[in-house]
């Protein structure tokens, strides 16, 4: 199969300039593409990953990736998708959130050998451009008339638009004419609201680089659809926010259960698209999906592939060694303490401070009872548990015996009120 009929089987092509001239450069020579990601937040969610496995798949053909972090653009604000304007962040603040999204590209990019990828900023050649030659060598080159029927503005028009953002396709076209020319970059890729960009940047390089008399200079646009999901709800949010890549924002057990909680209707679609997992493998699991959903295999292996990919082998353990102890049938006690931390982030905690305490004390200090005669009660009738075993002792002490990891217990009231408890 080759690069575009697999990108065409999983469903990851949304538009393309010119198909058949692509699948020809493709077949013919290493290709140089590019992606650009702004820094508008202190790291990239998962919408931005099937992005970033398009690239690898480029990469994974033998193409050659650039991923672009956005310094000068992060500060400007596309306003492509955008209802309504968007507030600029100070320098530093770009500064520092470009410096993240770079770590995080580079962790998911192989940068070594014939197709390594590279990165680079374009505030290397935007952030000392004067005005002058913005205006004069760049500007001229767009119509206005062009400008004002791209989506991006003319969805705003009647809400309004800055001219900074309304001047954000210019600087993203010249950073494709400036990576076509430094870098022999054919190919921009982006998710389908940067069409608009993609094609200005088109636009841009055949005007300033005369390519209609050198058919050889031509470049190509190519988007991948928006993710979407069978309820029509948006992809990517919980209850508790964006799915982040930063292991500190959102855990790899947190990372691992959103994936694992895919829907039945959706999962295929999701591992055509998220995983490298082969064509004939994604298709026995759609049979499994169809005879065994309750086994929920294909999730299962949607959730190991992802996670693994974002966050490494050793924290894919940890995420299912977490699930198995809170729904799998598996022990608490063995939990190590970075564990316990990942699965009860969410939970009520209560740090003890002295050295030795009563069970019945502690269920009142830490709050899970109301009072010692409550407290007494759910004991004896057997709602309290600690870490997983039922306790019925009125006397029960709790000691070093009964830390997980030497660090925390976790109390258990009833079915599923769960409550950590920390020694200082
Ligand atoms: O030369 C470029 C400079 C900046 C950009 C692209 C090329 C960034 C782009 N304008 C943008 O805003 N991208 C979004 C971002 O950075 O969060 C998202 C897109 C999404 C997908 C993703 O980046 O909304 O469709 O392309 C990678």
């Amino acid at each position: 199969m080759t690069l575009l009929e697999d990108l065409q089987f999983r469903g990851l092509v949304n538009q393309v300039t010119d198909e058949e001239g692509l699948t020809e450069l493709l077949n013919k020579e290493q290709v140089t593409l590019y992606c650009g990601f702004d820094p508008t937040g202190d790291s990239l969610h998962i919408g931005h990953l099937l992005t970033i496995l398009t690239l690898r798949r480029f990469q994974n053909a033998g193409h050659k990736p650039l991923a672009l972090v956005g310094g000068a653009t992060g500060l400007i604000g596309d306003p492509s998708g955008k209802k309504a304007e968007r507030s600029l962040n100070e320098q530093n603040v770009v500064v520092e959130f470009s410096n993240k999204i770079k770590d995080q590209l580079s962790r998911f990019l192989d940068f070594e050998g014939e197709s390594g990828a590279k990165l680079v900023n374009n505030y290397d050649w935007i952030g000392s451009m004067s005005v002058i030659d913005f205006l004069r060598d760049v500007g001229k080159n767009f119509g206005l008339n062009y400008m004002l029927a791209k989506d991006s503005v003319e969805s705003r028009i009647s809400s309004g638009i800055s001219f900074t953002e309304f001047s954000y396709m210019i600087l993203q076209s010249y950073d494709f004419y400036q990576l076509y020319r430094e870098e022999g970059c054919k190919l921009q890729i982006g998710g389908s609201d940067q069409w608009g960009n993609i094609t200005a940047g088109l636009e841009l390089i055949r005007k300033m680089s005369g390519q209609e008399e050198d058919e050889r200079a031509k470049a190509f646009g190519f988007t991948i659809p928006l993710v979407t999901k069978s309820d029509g709800t948006k992809f990517g949010k919980t209850e508790g926010g964006a799915i982040w890549l930063d292991s500190e924002k959102t855990s790899p057990y947190e990372f691992y259960q959103f994936l694992l909680n895919t829907d039945d209707n959706d999962v295929i679609k999701f591992l055509k698209y998220f995983t490298f997992v082969s064509r004939e493998e994604i298709e026995a699991l759609e049979v499994e999906r169809n005879e065994r959903p309750h086994e929920r295999a294909a999730q299962k292996r949607l959730a190991e592939e992802l996670t693994t990919f974002v966050h490494g082998e050793a924290a894919l353990k940890q995420a299912e060694n977490i699930s198995s102890a809170l729904f799998g049938g598996g022990n608490l006690k063995e939990l190590t303490a970075d564990e316990v931390l990942q699965g009860f982030k969410d939970v009520p905690s209560y740090t003890v401070t002295e050295g030795e305490i009563g069970l019945i004390d502690l269920l009142v200090n830490a709050g899970i009872a109301s009072s010692k005669r409550q407290a007494r009660e759910d004991i004896s009738n057997g709602a309290v548990y600690i870490n997983g075993d039922r306790c019925q002792e009125l006397e029960k002490t709790i000691s070093g015996a009964d830390k997980i990891d030497g660090q925390f217990t976790i109390i258990r009231r009833g079915k599923k009120k769960f409550f950590l408890i920390r020694y200082a």
